[in-house]
């Protein structure tokens, strides 16, 4: 991987090392949980796991501040619980309960919070970026300072309306930041079988936006990134790209052969460069935990999931009158805005 190393190593405290290590720990903790019920039959339809990825959330919602937006496709469990939606809320849609973001109507792909500024869980494969650069838009519009987090695949980024959107974001300075997370894969499809410049970050020069690439396994690298990206677009200057070099652990979705790669190639990513042993590694060697104090989160943690997964279970199936409702708004969209 030949993305930037973070330089900002030394700065981050014991107490910004230990929000990682939680916040990347719930992540793929929830995740495995969310796997188990799949195989249990409490989780039907779709559901496309983050292992492997978390530090790019993480590190980027260290960069965000209040009121920043985020919007992402369908691998979209972990920006949730990144940006602060409560796990119950989050394993209740997944099982299809009322007592989920989309009262058990959405499942794992279509769960928004008008609280936490996240927009989706878009299902269609590059779709979602248009829709960043919206959000982006009504900010400028309106004058406030706040940055849209718009993030997208490798695989979204060879889709046509990314560029429609590249060009129309730069030609209106829009506070947006492109995430790409080039997790090497779009379902069996690897990157260099589907794409002639795979140097992504560079993929705005031709509408005069900036990029980088980011080491998406090393949380600290992906925050600093993240910081630089949003002063860019904070301070008027139009978009930014930050393309972040990923791997996802499991397979694309729930039912995936994983034919087109070896067992080893994924072990080799695990053992060497997994982003939560990295910031462990951290933690312990510069002593600023102890291996009970990383017990203690570990435990938390596992309460927090299986609580999750407890509220999921006990919460009803929407009542069949609900099949009517939700299917079009009766507010106006000026009085939507106040
Ligand atoms: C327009 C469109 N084409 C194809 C699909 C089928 N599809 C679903 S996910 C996916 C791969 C996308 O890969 P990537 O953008 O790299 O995201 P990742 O799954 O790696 O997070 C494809 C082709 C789709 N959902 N929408
Ligand atoms: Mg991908």
């Amino acid at each position: 991987m030949a993305a930037k190393k973070s330089a900002a190593k030394a700065n981050a405290s014991a107490d910004e090392l230990k929000a990682h290590y939680h916040d990347m720990l719930l992540i793929r903790r929830f995740e495995e949980k969310a796997g188990q019920l799949y195989g249990m039959g409490l989780i039907g339809g779709f559901c496309h796991l983050y292992i492997g990825q978390e530090a790019v959330v993480v590190g980027l919602e260290a960069a965000a501040e209040e009121g920043d937006k985020r919007i992402t496709a369908y691998r979209d469990h972990g920006h949730m619980l990144a940006c602060g939606m409560d796990p119950n809320g989050v394993m209740a849609e997944l099982t299809g309960r009322d007592g989920g973001y989309s009262r058990g109507k959405g499942g794992s792909m279509h769960m928004f919070s008008k609280e936490k500024h996240f927009y989706g869980g878009h299902g269609i494969v590059g779709a979602n970026v248009p829709l960043g650069a919206g959000l982006a838009f009504a900010d400028k519009y309106r004058g406030n300072d706040r940055v849209t987090f718009t993030y997208f695949g490798d695989g979204a980024a060879n889709q046509g309306q990314v560029y429609e959107t590249f060009n129309m974001a730069a030609l209106w300075s829009l506070p947006v930041v492109f995430v790409i997370e080039n997790n090497q894969y779009a379902m069996g499809t690897a990157q260099k079988r589907s794409t002639s410049t795979p140097d992504l970050y560079k993929r705005g020069e031709a509408f005069g936006i900036p990029g980088e690439i980011v080491d998406g396994m090393d949380v600290l690298a992906v925050k600093e990134a993240g910081e630089k990206a949003v002063a860019h677009c904070r301070s008027g200057k139009g978009p930014y790209i930050l393309e972040v070099r990923t791997y996802r652990y499991r397979g694309h979705s729930m039912s995936d052969p994983a034919k087109y790669r070896t067992r080893e190639e994924v072990q080799k990513i695990r053992d060497e460069k997994d982003p939560i042993e990295h910031v462990r590694d951290l933690l312990l060697t510069g002593k600023h935990a102890s291996e009970e104090d990383l017990k203690a989160i570990d435990k938390e943690i596992k309460k927090i999931v299986n609580d999750s997964a407890e509220f999921a279970k006990e919460s009803p199936e929407p009542a069949i009158e609900e099949l009517w409702t939700d299917i079009y708004t009766d507010v106006v969209p000026q009085e939507a805005q106040a």
